[in-house]
């Protein structure tokens, strides 16, 4: 009913379809778990390659966010946000279906060895998705949206590597110039923005830091939350400048150890985006044209 009532616009798939699709949500099918359950990959009748994310308990926060993440993105339609196909909401069973990502998750190319490998080419061009697809989540659709949970394994890659800004289960809608302080502190730690993690202070500017600390990842191959391990969330925040892995790379390109242009222009972007006062951080448009270089960077 809340969905109807929110003027349901993607599609309505039944139980049986998806079961079919998926051979029975078969193990042999399963991506992964996500952030509220398990993801299928499945097949549609028409050939159509689908991921099927399933919600697994009756939880409350699982209902909001899968209610959530229908009403942020049916109907949004940018090359850099995975495409919500539909949903399946029959008794207890609650599903979400999405475009299939052939490479999964950033993460495994960049944290994992053995796995493809990411041209300096390729890392520029995933950067510069991801700005894309977050300037049009906040300025560039009718709702102006803050994600609220960018990080690297919410960035899926597709066949030709485009990236595509996955999981808006926690997204929220921004009103009006003024900041809107959250009650409830929902991200993850080592990508939140330090005002929003010690104050709720939410603006687009929390996405924006937290696409800085992505960008430091992609450029380093490092994972900035493996040494964050259980810190207590102010504490983090606090000494958010001096923890992490990544901040080994700004030191080696503050000693000039990156001659190549892509590296060095995603390095300096990625410092604005991290600047611990919002206000002195980018807009991602303005990151975008950073990255194309067609705007200049500030030191
Ligand atoms: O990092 P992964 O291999 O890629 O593991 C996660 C897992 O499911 C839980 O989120 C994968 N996944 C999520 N959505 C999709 C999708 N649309 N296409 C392909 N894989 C997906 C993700």
């Amino acid at each position: 009913r809340e969905l109807r009532a929110q003027g349901l616009q993607t599609l309505c798939f039944t139980w049986r379809q998806l079961q079919a699709a998926t051979n029975n949500f078969d193990e042999a099918n399963k991506l992964g778990e996500g952030g509220f359950g398990s993801v299928f990959k499945g097949e549609l009748s028409d050939g159509t390659i689908i991921a099927v994310k399933q919600l697994s308990s009756k939880s409350c926060q699982g209902n909001r966010e899968f209610v959530n993440e229908i009403g942020m993105i049916s109907g949004l339609n940018h090359p850099n946000l995975v495409k919500l196909y539909g949903c399946c909401v029959e008794k207890d069973h609650l599903l979400l279906v999405y475009e299939y990502m052939k490479n999964n998750s950033l993460a495994h190319p960049l944290f994992e060895k053995g796995s493809l490998k990411l041209e300096w080419a390729a890392r520029q061009q995933i950067c510069l998705g991801i700005a894309r697809g977050l300037a049009f989540l906040h300025e560039g659709s009718a709702m102006r949206m803050v994600h609220r949970d960018i990080k690297t394994t919410n960035v899926l890659l597709d066949a030709g590597l485009n990236a595509k800004i996955s999981d808006f289960g926690l997204a929220r809608l921004h009103e009006a110039e003024h900041s809107h302080i959250s009650t409830k502190i929902a991200g993850t730690i080592g990508y939140m923005a330090p005002e929003y993690a010690l104050w709720g202070q939410l603006t687009e500017k929390a996405d924006v830091y937290s696409f800085g600390v992505v960008a430091m990842e992609i450029v380093s191959g490092k994972s900035n939350t493996k040494q964050q391990g259980n810190v207590p969330l102010i504490n983090w925040a606090l000494t958010l400048q001096q923890t992490g892995d990544i901040m080994e790379i700004v030191d080696a390109m503050l000693k000039g150890e990156f001659n190549n242009n892509e590296a060095a222009r995603m390095i300096k972007v990625a410092l604005v985006c991290i600047n611990s006062s919002p206000s002195l951080r980018p807009t991602m448009s303005e990151v975008v044209q950073m990255l194309e270089g067609e705007m200049e960077i500030p030191q």
